[in-house]
């Protein structure tokens, strides 16, 4: 067999070189067409659980959300939260020793209202509250949700890698069950009753590589095992281009 000359050898290594920065970069960079998703589980024994998915088009986004459990006939506020530790806060997030977990109880954990998941009209920050532009659950207590918007400014397709989403309401917490009332008023907003904006459901956004498993991971597992994905594809790119280099060489 032919030695690899020296020539061959440097076009290899530059091909590879080449081949290792184009693969890994537009992976990394890439916040066109991502898709992240959360799993949303119960907050404050509400019994609401479900999906969230987020996939983005640029600034466009298209948002589903599908809950189960929630209280029935009832508006149900829902946002996109971020700022916080990108996390669902836990039963020791009831600093007030209430027995629930409040909205502002919660906000060191999920963060600020930064997109407000209504069904129509503005999804910014200033329709955190907006209580009509919300989805209803069906008699059932399943909430539907699709919707496509463009971000509300000041949100970037690259913060929900670390974006946590609510979904709120819980009738069943203070007299009748099937109605937002009793007397706590809002953590939030002394117009509501704590019973709307009680946080129900909580899931944390993670990316999800093309035919993926969503582990549940946090945000940063997504984006890690595209890392991986994208240097374990570079390193069979580049092991092939050493199998033509070498064919090169032979043929030389
Ligand atoms: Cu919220």
């Amino acid at each position: 067999m032919k030695k690899v000359d020296a020539k061959s050898l440097i076009v290899g290594v530059v091909a590879i070189v080449g081949i290792a920065t184009a693969s890994v970069s537009p992976v990394l960079a890439q916040s066109n067409g991502q898709t992240y998703q959360a799993n949303l589980t119960e907050l404050n024994g509400s019994g609401t659980t479900g999906t969230a998915t987020v996939t983005t088009n640029g600034r466009q986004v298209t948002v589903k959300v599908n809950t189960t459990g929630a209280s029935a006939n009832l508006v149900h506020g829902q946002h996109i939260r971020i700022g916080g530790q990108g996390t669902c806060p836990g039963p020791n997030a009831d600093t007030n020793k209430s027995g629930f977990v409040n909205t502002v109880e919660g906000k060191p954990f999920y963060g600020e209202v930064k997109v407000s998941l209504t069904t129509q009209g503005s999804t910014g920050t200033d329709s955190a509250l907006a209580a009509d532009r919300y989805p209803k659950a069906d008699a059932k207590g399943n909430v539907t949700y699709t919707r496509t918007f463009t971000l509300p400014s000041g949100v970037n397709a690259q913060d929900l890698a670390n974006a946590v989403v609510v979904q709120h309401g819980i009738s069943k917490l203070y007299d009748k069950p099937d109605q937002y009332d009793g007397h706590p008023r809002s953590t939030v907003s002394k117009d509501l009753p704590f019973e709307a904006t009680a946080p129900a459901a909580c899931g944390t956004l993670s990316s999800t590589p093309a035919g993926g498993v969503n582990t549940g991971g946090g945000a940063t597992a997504g984006i890690e095992s595209s890392a991986t994905i994208a240097l374990g594809a570079t390193a069979l790119v580049a092991a092939g281009a050493l199998v033509v280099v070498r064919k090169k060489a032979i043929h030389l």
